[in-house]
């Protein structure tokens, strides 16, 4: 239900105050960024009533902090605008003006505050609590430059930075709400003197849910300087030094650390992690006193989430104030954090889990270094502390009233591997809550077409209700083929753009077959480019077998340090180089490495997708979210049982789901058989040969050892099982051609991938955590 209290502008009033911005801030200019600037403008005149009214509702009421490190919450304009009903009557102002809403929708730069899953986890919750009515605020930092913007030159990635706010950015508020943070300094009688403050100054981004019904916040924390300039020092002759300190506080958010599922393990990222729990905490328990409630009714009134163990030093800081500023007894001090703090986890992997050194954690935060070391002796079994490191994972256990993973698989190897002990000692503690995705993001707005269909079929209202997808079943002829029709327009679609940005043929009719997410070996994208390796090498042998044409794309960043990851990057590059200029296979393979992949770019080519490779080693990959965005735009999965695949394969049904590949019990066995791969590599010559083919100058003739690493990996240590998933991950891929040389049976497939996926909308998942992690109720409409 829309706010009664809220006025969403008429067509022809939204038109004419777009004209009328255009005149009066762009001097009449009708170019593409002007018109968005004009839009957004304009935009933000409506969406900014909308919060105020929301969190007047709102007030009183249970609230959520989110503490994440990452937002990726990509575009606002085109989400704004299906949202309030808008989007109809922005066409035709373009359209008026000589544009189109797609070009303009275009100028707008990605916020791409975070690096993959875990931001876009974040952004997509940050829609559903403003949709069911959960209060929440977002509390993140701003950094002056996002994720690095993705280059490919001679088909090896570029880094530059990416600055999504040298123009402005029209959907932020400057707040009232800073705070004074302390770094260094010493301790005496437990009085931390901090030597270095740095200011957090409060940015608002409104994020409105659904059709204006209610609303939440997502506030980014800048670093500015206390004194950002020095007249003295100045007028002393000194003119650059006069600006140290502002630099320097500027530094501490400057960038984000572009590592995914990696430690970044530099003093610098410590200090952001601070910097925003400090801030966060501060503005939290700022609004709780100033509501005249005492500290001990904290619970009552928030919950705080930490997003991974990134801003896990909220826990002590939360110790400190309450403690040192608030007078508690440790015990009650702990007791009553642990009623408002709650952990997620999102990553096994080993490499992944921060630890800090004691001596850098104490020289940079020397009270919460004691604090830590109290909690430690508190719990002597929780093992916060280890060689000489604290490990933020345990700590953040320790002090979590829940923690929860985030698929099924992933939770439960969580209680049986990094959190075994602390499970037995705390059995109640570990709850599971799959990710979920937004569906007014994931469907409406990337793919209206589907969206148009499913409305066609069931009627309005599943978007808030996603279930009702599964009022498609049983599936009526009608609207399988106009979800085939839907698929064939968007392929179209995409094949043009590639035709007209990438320079690159695709046939519309092939199964485009689409990996996009992070690089990394446990995703294993080299498997993927070694089977389209011995698929080009058997095509070559025999073109006329009645192959299924293939469109291979990939895109995804690599951390900058990965040199491995980077490698996989260039091998995809040079085998595309290849394969696309062979007159023998010609249509039928293509591939395709796509740069500077963001959440703009996965909106472009989700909706075009046949299949889906989610192809991690089993046990890895805590969940993915780009999984279930495949499966509710109609695509089919190729995948392990690993993360929530074992969820979508359950819901979506096994014969509508490629699966292959080991059981995460099957490859920890598996690792332990010396030369698993080279008795994998024997058994299946294709594979052979396609290592051969990285070894003997195919793909670069004038340096034909240079993909040897990636060859030798996989035939020797091949920690993530390339060599022994390859067999059934070729046959899965043979069944895939199979099925899709079956039009009627693919679309069919595809069909009740769309109508059995409701259950991940995030909506489901943000329910989830209400009733089991924060007890908060929805506030009502
Ligand atoms: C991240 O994106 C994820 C885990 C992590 O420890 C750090 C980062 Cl930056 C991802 C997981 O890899 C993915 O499986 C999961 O779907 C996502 O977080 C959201 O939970």
């Amino acid at each position: 239900m829309r706010d009664e209290a809220v006025t969403v502008p008429s067509d022809a009033a939204f038109r004419a105050a777009v004209l009328e911005r255009l005149s009066s801030d762009h001097g009449g200019r009708r170019d593409l960024c002007s018109v968005r600037r004009a839009m957004a403008a304009v935009l933000r005149g409506v969406v900014v009533p909308i919060w105020q009214s929301a969190l007047e509702r709102g007030a009183g009421h249970k609230r959520v902090a989110y503490l994440s490190m990452e937002f990726l919450i990509g575009r606002l304009a085109g989400d704004t605008l299906l949202s309030l009903g808008l989007r109809d009557a922005a066409k035709a102002v373009c359209l008026e003006l000589g544009l189109t809403l797609d070009d303009v929708l275009e100028v707008e730069p990605d916020a791409a505050l975070g690096n993959g899953g875990l931001g876009r986890l974040a952004a997509c919750f940050l829609d559903s609590m403003a949709t069911v009515g959960c209060p929440a605020v977002g509390y993140g930092l701003r950094y002056e430059h996002g994720l690095f913007r993705q280059g490919i030159e001679d088909d090896k990635q570029t880094e530059t930075p990416e600055d999504w706010l040298s123009r402005g950015y029209p959907w932020e508020l400057r707040s009232a709400r800073s705070y004074g943070i302390g770094f260094f300094g010493t301790v005496t009688d437990g009085v931390w003197k901090p030597s270095e403050t740095i200011w957090a100054q409060g940015y608002d981004v409104p994020v409105p849910g659904w059709q204006g019904s209610f609303a939440g916040t997502l506030r980014l924390w800048a670093a500015e300087a206390v004194q950002s300039f020095d007249l003295g020092r100045f007028n002393g002759g000194d003119h650059v030094g006069a600006s140290e300190t502002e630099a320097s506080a500027r530094a501490l958010c400057r960038v984000l650390y572009p590592d995914d599922g990696t430690e970044a393990g530099q003093t610098l990222r410590l200090k952001q992690e601070y910097f925003l729990s400090a801030a966060s905490l501060a503005d939290l328990l700022a609004d709780h006193r100033a509501a005249g409630l005492p500290m001990e009714t904290l619970p009552d009134h928030v919950a705080i989430q930490l997003n991974d163990t990134h801003p896990a030093i909220a826990g002590p800081e939360l110790m400190r104030v309450l403690i040192d500023e608030e007078g508690l007894e440790f015990d009650a001090a702990l007791k009553l954090a642990r009623g408002v703090l709650n952990y997620t986890n999102h990553t096994l992997l080993p490499e992944a889990l921060e630890s800090w050194p004691e001596m850098l954690l104490g020289w940079l935060l020397p009270r919460h270094l004691e604090i830590i070391r109290m909690l430690a002796g508190a719990m002597p079994g929780a093992g916060i502390l280890g060689g000489s490191e604290v490990r933020m994972g345990n700590l953040a256990f320790a002090m979590a009233g829940r923690v929860n993973g985030v698929s099924a698989l992933h939770t439960e190897l969580m209680k049986e591997t990094v959190f075994a002990g602390l499970h037995r000692q705390h059995p109640e503690r570990i709850v599971n809550q799959t990710n979920g995705v937004t569906p007014r993001r994931w469907i409406a707005g990337c793919n209206p077409g589907l969206a148009g269909a499913v409305t066609a079929a069931i009627g309005e209202g599943w978007l808030t209700d996603l279930e009702r997808l599964g009022e498609l079943e049983p599936l009526q002829p009608g609207v399988v083929e106009a979800m085939a029709e839907v698929k064939r327009a968007n392929k179209v679609q995409l094949a043009a753009w590639l035709g007209a940005t990438q320079g690159v043929q695709v046939d519309p009719g092939a199964m485009f077959d689409v990996q996009i997410k992070r690089i990394h070996e446990y995703k294993r994208q080299h498997l993927n480019i070694l089977e389209t390796i011995a698929l080009w090498q058997e095509m070559r042998d025999a073109p006329q077998a009645g192959w299924v044409p293939r469109v291979k794309i990939f895109a995804g960043k690599a951390a900058p340090g990965y040199h491995f990851a980077k490698e996989i990057i260039h091998l995809i590059g040079k085998v595309a180089r290849m394969v696309n200029a062979d007159p023998v296979t010609g249509d039928l393979l293509k591939v395709v490495f796509l740069p500077n992949y963001n959440v703009s770019l996965a909106e472009r080519l989700i909706p075009a997708a046949d299949l889906s490779e989610q192809i991690s080693t089993a046990g890895k990959e805590a969940s993915g979210t780009g999984n279930m965005k495949f499966a509710m735009n109609g695509a089919l999965t190729i995948g392990t049982l690993d993360g929530a695949n074992v969820e979508i394969r359950e819901r979506v049904g096994a014969e509508n789901f490629l699966l292959f590949g080991m059981t995460a019990e099957e490859v920890s066995s598996r690792r332990a058989i010396p030369d698993h791969a080279a008795t994998a590599i024997e058994a299946e010559p294709r594979l052979a040969r396609a290592l051969e083919a990285l070894r003997d100058g195919t793909f670069i003739p004038d340096w034909p050892d240079l993909f040897a690493g990636i060859a030798d990996n996989v035939s020797g240590p091949d920690h993530f099982l390339v060599a022994s998933d390859f067999a059934d991950y070729w046959r899965a891929q043979r069944e895939a051609d199979r099925w899709f040389a079956d039009a009627d049976g693919w679309a069919e497939k595809a069909a009740l991938n769309v109508a059995r996926s409701g259950w991940f909308s995030s909506d489901r998942t943000i329910r989830g955590y209400m009733a089991d992690i924060w007890g908060i109720s929805p506030v009502s409409a």
